[in-house]
């Protein structure tokens, strides 16, 4: 049976850190599934298109990685798409609380699905979106932490980033 997973997030925008678990999880399942809350209440810096398309664009090269959106609960679209597990990043003991606690509130809302939980590359564990943004609007050099379709985008929304 093929295994699919989910790695799930909102991506505004997508980092090495991201994509870092992206690369591994890809080798460990048969498919994995990237997918982008939509949350129209929600504006980030990216819109919920924009974000898809760099997603796309930096994982080209992965053959059985697929970009998809959901709105709703999480563990509903899995159910619906064949997929029992949920991949996760985990940066530090701050993320393991907060990920623990959702793997326990999507096992209770959906026992047949599990959570896997990846520990970050060492030299991507301070790398988080929202601090991508908040060093960017300094003019930052941020190249070494988001892919260049990223880095390019960012550049050209903000006029700022090296
Ligand atoms: N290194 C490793 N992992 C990282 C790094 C890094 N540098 N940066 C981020 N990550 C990991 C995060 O820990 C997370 O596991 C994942 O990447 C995605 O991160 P974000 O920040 O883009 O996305 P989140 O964590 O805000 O996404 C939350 C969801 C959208 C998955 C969640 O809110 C959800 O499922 N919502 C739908 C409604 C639902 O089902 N709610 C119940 C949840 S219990």
């Amino acid at each position: 049976k093929m295994k699919k997973a989910m790695f799930a997030g909102s991506f505004d925008p997508i980092t090495n850190g991201h994509l870092d678990i992206i690369c591994r999880s890809a080798r460990i399942f048969d498919e994995l599934q990237i997918g982008v809350l939509f949350n129209p209440n929600k504006k980030g810096l990216f819109t919920f298109e924009e974000r898809v398309n760099l997603i796309k664009s930096c994982t080209v090269h992965l053959d059985n990685v697929k970009v998809v959106s959901f709105n709703g609960l999480l563990v509903d679209y899995c159910e619906e798409n064949g997929i029992d597990t949920l991949v996760r990043g985990v940066r530090s003991g701050a993320d393991v609380e907060y990920e623990l606690q959702m793997a326990h509130m999507n096992k209770e809302l959906n026992p047949n699905i599990e959570t896997v939980i990846l520990p970050t590359t060492t030299k991507y564990s301070f790398i988080s979106s929202s601090l991508i943004k908040e060093v960017l609007a300094f003019d930052a050099d941020i190249k070494n932490l988001v892919p260049k379709e990223v880095l390019e985008e960012l550049k050209r929304k903000t006029n700022r980033g090296k």
